[in-house]
């Protein structure tokens, strides 16, 4: 598949420029002294532009269509087999400091950087249209909202970020022609899709990022981990506000009692699986509505924290999802989707693994290669993506749009373990939970390129994202808990312990929603809980099992604590605070030291 494509010409009223904000115009025309695209196009996200962006990519074979009566208006997209994932050992933070970029950080200076990258990208768009997408971020009324601006040379990032951000004249409007307000600056180049020239670069203090040598979504949509969690959470802290690795839900009882939660859990560990939860037949009346998937910027008013999604579109994982474990985005994917290395059937249909149904008997693979099913290769790439407009979702939450947020509940941390750490349990206390997040560990995924199963620190499934010193992201967790009189409650789940044979012991997906009505119940300061050394845990009968296909003894080891796995546990709780050189902040020390206590009391 090309990943390169050549200039496009756009007939009349298509990709003209209508912007008048000297600031911006000042900053294309020295991308494009310095790239020396063919022509530039700039991005309205009208209807009539997509459709002939769409049109452009098929005939470049940058998308290939698929078949109109089984996905309609969907695409195919095949990114080079090198390029696959996120890279975080060529995502750097490059502020004047290395201090300030911290100890989970790759660290760049940001001047020798810019010269390195300006080097890269001279004349990189040869040949090539240069595209200029205004987006927001943010539903359009809301404070917390943001202006980005991102060049590409890619017409696939085009086509995504106009699923995936609010594009087009709805930003320009936004932004105005006022010289100093604030907007991202985003540069995208392609260059060759080489990964020794591959680097993802973040330049806080200028709202700055410059990502180039890869076409894959999350290093190269530049409004999602780039501005919404690295520079966001930048700026949040400097503005007094969190921008999270969250989904947000929405969660009725059958007394249409509401309310919201937030759910930080790594990479590929579901979080938008949570987030389009359909409840099981026994909790007839509940509803689950998702507000985000992935990302949540929330602020504090009236002593409450209210979230937003940024987002307007899901970039999710697509092996494993299927009508059995999550009906809300197989209905959302059906219709109006990219999709991003999965396999091509002969009739033009999308085939993964953990697709439900046999297997087509010939297919073509995420490469492009004939492909028939059995145990050597996969059909699909395991982090092969859909991309698709939230409102595809039939169970958008209607307050998606409020500019104020949604008032939260709940937030919940969660991993991949296999063992150790409980189904549920909840934190004692703000600070006590801001500790479960800055502890939390997960077994790495395909998400990120290298090692697959590999247990490491992840707090509050920030490690890749957080754009400045962690442990000043610690502080100012702890310090927004000041500012909360009516903080949300915070739990720790884990879906994924397995039991000896190896299999997980919980079913996951919609049953998820057990779990979930006790952490309502929690917050309704009605559910049972027992104290434990590491906070508060439901015993069996305090969960609503009924109709489950579950034995005892799975829930009695769902739920244990297991004395020797936490002496493990809390011996690499100190490795990890010890391994970030002193800048854990003294409230969370206290708290590893209190844990220990209490375990060894
Ligand atoms: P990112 O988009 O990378 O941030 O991922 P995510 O956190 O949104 O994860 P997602 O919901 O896409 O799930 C990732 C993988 O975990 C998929 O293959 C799911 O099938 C699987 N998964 C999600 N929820 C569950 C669950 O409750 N139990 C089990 N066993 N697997 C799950
Ligand atoms: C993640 O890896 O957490 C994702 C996918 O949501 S990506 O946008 O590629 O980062
Ligand atoms: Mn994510």
């Amino acid at each position: 598949m090309e990943d390169i494509a050549p200039a496009i010409s756009a007939p009349d009223g298509i990709g003209e420029n209508k912007l008048r904000n000297q600031a911006v115009l000042a900053w294309v025309h020295e991308v494009a002294l310095l790239t020396k695209p063919e022509n530039i196009f700039w991005c309205d996200g009208s209807e009539r532009e997509n459709e002939f962006l769409l049109d452009q990519a098929c005939r470049q074979n940058v998308l290939i269509k698929l078949n109109q009566k089984k996905v309609p208006h969907s695409y195919l997209h095949r990114s080079n087999p090198n390029d696959v994932a996120r890279v975080e050992q060529f995502t750097f933070i490059c502020t004047p400091t290395k201090e300030e970029a911290g100890p989970t950080n790759n660290w760049s200076e940001p001047a020798e950087t810019y010269t390195k990258l300006r080097g890269l990208l001279k004349s990189a768009m040869r040949g090539r249209t240069m595209f200029i997408i205004p987006y927001i971020m943010g539903p359009p009324d809301s404070l917390l909202t943001k202006v980005g601006f991102e060049i590409t040379d890619s017409i696939y990032v085009v086509l995504s970020m106009r699923i995936m951000t609010r594009m087009g004249v709805v930003a320009t409007e936004r932004l105005g022609e006022a010289p100093n307000a604030e907007w991202n600056r985003g540069v995208h180049s392609l260059l060759d899709v080489d990964p020794a020239r591959r680097f993802i670069c973040h330049f806080p203090q200028d709202n700055t990022i410059i990502s180039v040598g890869s076409g894959y979504g999350g290093n190269v949509l530049l409004s999602k981990k780039c501005l919404a969690l690295r520079i966001g959470s930048y700026l949040a802290r400097k503005q007094g506000w969190m921008a999270e690795h969250m989904l947000i839900l929405g969660v009725e009882s059958p007394e249409e009692k509401k309310h919201y939660v937030a759910a930080a859990f790594p990479s590929a560990c579901g979080k938008t699986n949570f987030a389009m939860l359909i409840p099981p037949m026994h909790f007839k009346g509940w509803k689950v509505t998702t507000v985000g998937d992935d990302i949540a910027w929330m602020q504090v008013r009236d002593g409450g924290l209210y979230a937003v999604n940024p987002e307007n579109g899901y970039f999710g994982v697509v092996p494993g999802t299927s009508y059995k474990s999550n009906p809300n985005a197989m209905k959302s994917i059906s219709h109006d989707s990219l999709y991003t290395n999965v396999a091509l059937t002969d009739d033009g249909d999308v085939w993964r693994e953990g697709k439900n149904g046999v297997p087509p008997a010939h297919a073509l693979d995420w490469r492009g290669n004939d492909w028939t099913p059995g145990p050597k290769e996969q059909g699909a790439h395991p982090n092969s993506r859909f991309t698709t407009p939230m409102r595809n979702n039939p169970a958008l939450d209607p307050d998606v749009e409020k500019g104020e947020g949604v008032p939260i509940s709940a937030i919940i941390f969660g991993g991949r373990r296999s063992d150790t750490i409980p189904l549920v349990f909840e934190a004692f206390d703000w600070q006590h939970g801001v500790y479960l997040g800055a502890t939390m560990a997960s077994e790495t995924t395909a998400a990120a390129t290298g090692a697959v199963g590999q247990v490491r620190r992840d707090p509050m499934a920030m490690l890749p994202f957080c754009g400045y010193n962690i442990g000043d992201y610690f502080r100012h967790w702890i310090d927004i808990g000041k500012r909360l009189t009516n903080p949300p409650l915070i739990f720790n789940v884990n879906w994924f312990r397995k039991g000896v044979a190896g299999n997980f012991l919980w079913p996951g997906f919609g049953e998820n929603m057990r779990v979930l009505e006790w952490i309502i119940d929690r917050c309704e300061q009605r559910g049972g809980a027992v104290k434990s050394p590491i906070g508060w845990l439901p015993s069996p009968h305090d969960l609503d099992l009924a109709e489950l296909d579950i034995d005892h003894k799975s829930v009695v080891e769902l739920l244990g604590i297991d004395h020797q796995e936490w002496g493990r546990e809390l011996a690499e709780h100190e490795k990890f605070f010890d391994s970030l050189g002193g800048v854990v902040p003294d409230e969370l020390s206290k708290q590893r030291e209190a844990l220990a206590r209490r375990l060894s009391s």
